[in-house]
């Protein structure tokens, strides 16, 4: 039915129906109890904190859907210019408190669950995390939609609805241990299923070359096999705005038709299989960061999700009815890293095999439409694809690649000529036995703009990686767009206290919209009743912290100790390694002392936490080594509450929300040029927490931010790092003593078996220490005494870690999303009007 063909009352009917619900306590109150005996079917003196979840969460998901409706509805109408950003990952961890505290309702609503008999915490922490990502990467694209829909811009993000999100990790016997985090196994109350959103995805078969009529050979793409892809909406919500964007996550389903076929052939058993294989396809996230699998399923994963994408992106646009040279006018799309790069090929063959457009008009189409950001320079990372594998999968994407970089590299030899080790250095095909495709290469060809995600690292990737394409395309083309993170969920939502204080501080909430007013803290540093208020706050957070540990690693350990985290995903360039085995100097240091050179030693507690990929068995005997020194060292007596050591299992997005607010000091210490940028460092030092750290990713601009003397940086620079290994291997530079100390007791069987380490232990042996733990390790040691010794001075530390948070402006997604939005992609925001609908 249409509204313009409906009688008057009809219409008046539907306009009085709609009217949006009040905010007041009994209205929400009525509407949780609506769910719970209706949508749940449950008594209601019959729940329990997951119910009383379940059901505030549905009330709190109509609310949303309204706003969701209001947005979607008026940027119909409008149509404005779009971005899509594209991400394999989104980190979205808990929706709940999130959402409620952006709509402005948590307040209401905490009232009204206390009311109804349930303590609002305990139902916030009654949600599973949504943990649709390995780590950094995951949760940017997590914190830049906040940000987006905070800023009113119309915005998208497409990723994969994995049933499995990253594998929960349990510690046995010190050991990592991998479990299915199969999170759907109640309903998702944060997604919408669009059942009738459904696009056929097609695979494999080959390529019939044909002539048209005007003598022009036409491709035409047979495929094999095709699945569907169903649309799951997640709506994000602005923080005070009616604006409320969305994530479309894409499904695999087969086909009916596909079934039939195989069905009618009499292959019954056949048809089930090809059924099940269909669903394969966004079953589970791939557990690797900073790593290439390379395994098909992936690579079926990335076609499916960007011609999904592409294909509702492309129907969207068709509505508008407008000429196809200003799609880059309306669209823009960001690849998060390498992993959507297919959708400029998806694109490409779109515009030229079934829109007839000619090569060069789709071509000049595309790379004005997309845009490509980088996440590191470690080799190891950079996406490739066999060529006989993906010939197999997408026959005739394989011939459009063939021939971008064709068009491409006639072109680098008319800029310059005769110069055959450059067309081989910056081909898309990379000529090894057999033929790789690499992906960063077509992803810088097929876009108007390449950024890095912090200075040191945009810099970095202009003079290695990319640097042939810089002298080619010249400057302009690579740009930085330094990380940020949203200090909604990062501080709002998960230091309430701290909120409060610089609300009440700074007379209004308005720093939660721009950060850079928390500068005004500044004048608060000498006031000594501010500063008791500040350290009481973090003291509330390190006891709460407390408590998880006592929970999760059944040890007892002291608030007022000195607080030092370590959390992120494990992997050798971070080098959780090394700070572990600064804590067996530490703790071999304590033994040494006697009773009245303990007396002036400054208590700490090393807190450990993240996951290492499944297959990455390095990364998982550090995880071993940690909890085998911190089972020695907890129980130790002549040590006792001067040195503790835990392994916090299972790290992800809620439990940063509880150890974030609570560090006194936080390790950042990648070698110097490995961390693209980091995003976790931003975080610690928002909530007051101060940072040791070497000169690597972001870690640069937040001293350049805050001042020297508030951060505690050691290590070699990223300059010197070819020189430092270059010397370690061909000129034998030996160990540093004080970590020959510490190997040998490691090797003398004082944490368990020492054959386990053997291997750890092997990669530090001269030659082979490619992350220069060894050439850092004196520096950092010194770097770890200073920390002590400003810790010591409470006034001096409680001053410091004010002027942290107080300049930490910069670092909100807001800032890097208005870049991005200005320089990259050329939108405008668009604020939502609240005409009163449902
Ligand atoms: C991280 N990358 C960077 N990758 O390591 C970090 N990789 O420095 C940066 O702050 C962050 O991105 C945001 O820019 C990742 O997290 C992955 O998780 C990943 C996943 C799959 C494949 C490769």
């Amino acid at each position: 039915a249409e509204k313009a063909k409906w009688p008057k009352e009809t219409v008046e009917l539907w306009e009085r129906l709609s009217k949006k619900e009040a905010n007041d306590v009994e209205t929400v109150q009525k509407s949780i109890v609506h769910h719970v005996t209706t949508t749940l079917a449950r008594a209601a003196y019959n729940m329990d904190n997951f119910s009383a979840y379940q059901a505030v969460a549905l009330s709190t998901r109509d609310r949303l859907i309204s706003r969701w409706n209001e947005t979607q509805g008026q940027l119909s109408k409008a149509d404005p210019k779009r971005v899509y950003y594209l991400s394999l990952e989104f980190l979205l961890g808990r929706s709940m408190d999130n959402a409620l505290l952006n709509m402005g309702l948590k307040g209401t609503y905490g009232k009204g669950v206390e009311q109804l008999g349930f303590n609002m915490e305990d139902v916030i922490e009654s949600e599973v995390d949504a943990a649709l990502g390995n780590g950094g990467l995951g949760r940017l694209a997590a914190c830049y939609m906040d940000s987006l829909a905070t800023l009113d811009y119309p915005a998208w993000g497409y990723g994969l609805r994995y049933n499995y999100g990253i594998f929960q990790q349990r510690i046995v016997d010190g050991y990592q241990t991998e479990y299915p985090d199969y999170w759907l196994n109640f309903d998702n109350p944060w997604e919408l299923p669009r059942l009738d959103i459904s696009i056929q995805i097609s695979f494999g078969g080959h390529v019939q070359s044909i002539q048209d009529e005007y003598g022009v050979t036409r491709h035409n793409w047979i495929p094999a096999q095709s699945v569907q892809a169903i649309a799951y909406d997640v709506p994000i919500p602005g923080y005070d705005t009616e604006n409320c964007n969305n994530i479309r996550l894409w499904r695999s389903k087969p086909t009916k038709t596909f079934d039939l076929t195989s069905f009618n052939e009499g292959n019954y058993e056949k048809s089930v299989e090809d059924a099940t294989n269909a669903e394969k396809i966004t079953s589970v996230l791939y557990p690797n960061d900073n790593t290439m699998a390379g395994k098909e399923l992936r690579l079926k994963q990335q076609y499916f999700w960007t011609a999904a994408s592409l294909h509702d992106i492309v129907r969207r646009f068709k509505k508008s009815r407008r000429e196809w040279s200003d799609f880059p006018d309306q669209v823009a799309i960001q690849l998060n890293d390498t992993h959507p790069t297919l959708a400029i090929v998806e694109l490409q063959r779109l515009l030229v095999d079934e829109e007839m457009l000619s090569w060069d008009d789709a071509w000049e189409i595309v790379t004005k439409t997309f845009a490509f950001t980088n996440h590191t320079v470690l080799p190891e990372a950079m996406e490739k694809w066999s060529v006989p594998m993906f010939e197999y999968l997408l026959p005739r994407h394989l011939q459009i690649i063939f021939d971008i970089n064709l068009f491409f590299l006639q072109k680098v030899e008319k800029k310059f000529p005769n110069d055959r080790g450059l067309l081989n250095r910056m081909s898309i095909i990379e000529e090894a036995q057999p033929q790789q495709i690499r992906m960063a290469h077509l992803a810088v060809v097929g876009s108007h703009k390449v950024n890095g995600v912090a200075a040191l690292h945009s810099n970095l990737i202009k003079t290695t990686i990319f640097k042939d394409f810089v002298d080619y395309y010249g400057e302009d083309k690579f740009v930085n767009k330094t990380n940020g993170i949203t200090p909604r969920r990062w501080l709002h939502q998960a230091n309430p206290k701290l909120s409060k204080l610089i609300s009440d501080t700074l007379g209004s909430d308005k720093w939660l919209k721009d950060l850079s007013l928390l500068k005004k803290l500044t004048t608060k540093i000498d006031n000594a009743e501010f500063r008791k208020s500040w350290m009481a706050i973090k003291r509330h957070n390190k006891v709460r912290l407390a408590e998880l540990i006592k929970i999760r690693c059944n040890v007892e350990v002291s608030p007022d100790a000195l607080f030092d985290v370590q959390v992120k995903r494990i992997h050798e360039y971070k080098r959780q390694f090394m700070n572990i085995l600064a804590v067996i100097h530490r703790y071999r240091t304590i033994k040494s002392m006697t009773a009245s050179q303990k007396a002036s030693v400054q208590p700490r507690v090393v807190i450990f936490g993240g996951k290492a990929a499944p297959g990455y068995y390095i990364a998982k005997l550090v995880i071993k080594l940690i909890n085998s020194v911190a089972a020695v060292v907890n129980q130790d007596p002549a040590v006792g509450d001067l040195l503790k050591v835990v392994f916090i299992p299972d790290y992800n997005v809620s439990v940063a929300e509880v150890i974030v607010p609570a560090s006194d000091i936080s390790q950042h210490i990648s070698t110097a040029g490995t961390e693209a940028s980091g995003t976790s460092n931003m975080k610690f030092v928002l909530n007051g927490g101060l940072i040791i750290g070497t000169m690597d990713g972001a870690n640069i601009e937040i001293l350049e931010e805050i001042g020297e003397e508030n951060i505690f940086i050691f290590g070699c620079l990223a300059h010197e790092v070819e020189d430092l290994r270059h010397a370690q291997r061909y000129r034998g530079v030996p160990m540093d003593p004080a970590l020959q100390g510490v190997i040998s007791a490691i090797e003398k069987g004082v944490f368990e078996d020492p054959k386990i380490f053997q291997p750890l232990i092997s990669t530090l042996t001269v030659g082979k220490d490619f992350y220069l733990i060894s050439a850092d390790f004196a520096s950092y040691i010194a770097a770890n005494q200073a920390v002590d010794t400003a810790y010591k001075n409470q006034e001096e530390w409680s001053k410091k870690s004010i002027r942290c948070t107080a300049n930490m402006g910069k670092f909100s997604s807001d800032r890097s999303v208005k870049e991005y939005a200005d320089d990259i992609w050329g939108i405008k925001s668009y604020p939502i009007v609240d005409e009163g609908h449902m």
